[in-house]
């Protein structure tokens, strides 16, 4: 049911993007320090994926994330980007961001025009909308490490 390396659960204090997320493509993404990307287990392909996440111990929504080069950025670092299915008061910059990884979507694809990357970003959203819902998905939404506070769970 789950594909290799999954469930992941990760956790970390949300950094400076590459400050292009919600202004260009209206789609914010919480980026991750690279100490957090570099401890992702190795058989992890980059990719698209979808799961759970919280900040700083609030409610668990939905969430896409993209771990990759970002093709059509042509980044150099790796990066581990979360999109939260869920509209923010305000930006949690230094807040801490706790995901579980459930389901892979799709490799990084190098798009010819930036309408198709947000095209096929809210296509995720749409996939991860749905698959969510399975009951296997939706048990991991209680999984106490959203919640707890000794740090040993939070490097499970
Ligand atoms: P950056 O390039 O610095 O990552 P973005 O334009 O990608 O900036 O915006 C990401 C920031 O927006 C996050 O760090 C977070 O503080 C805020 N934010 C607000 N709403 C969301 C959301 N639904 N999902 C992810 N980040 C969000
Ligand atoms: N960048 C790419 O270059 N190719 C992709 O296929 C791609 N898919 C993404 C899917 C999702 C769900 C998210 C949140 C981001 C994706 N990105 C992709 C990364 C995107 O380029 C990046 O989030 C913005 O440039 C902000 O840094
Ligand atoms: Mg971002």
């Amino acid at each position: 049911m789950f594909s290799k390396g999954l469930p992941h659960f990760a956790s970390g204090v949300v950094i400076k993007g590459f400050g292009r997320g919600s202004k260009q493509l209206g789609i914010p993404t919480a980026n991750f320090p690279e100490s957090v990307v570099d401890s992702l287990p190795q058989e992890l392909n980059t990719g698209v994926y979808y799961g759970w996440a919280n900040v700083d111990g609030g409610p668990v929504y939905k969430m896409v994330m993209s771990i990759g080069w970002n093709p059509y950025y042509k980044n150099t670092k790796k990066s581990m980007e979360t999109h939260i299915l869920h509209t923010f008061p305000d930006d949690f910059y230094g807040s801490l961001l706790r995901v579980c990884l459930l389901g892979y979507i799709r490799p990084e694809r190098d798009f010819q025009s930036l309408d198709d990357l947000i095209a096929a970003i809210k296509a995720d959203i749409v996939v991860a909308d749905e698959a969510l819902e399975k009951s296997e998905m939706l048990q991991y939404k209680q999984d106490d490490f959203f919640h707890t506070n000794n740090v040993e769970d939070l490097c499970r």
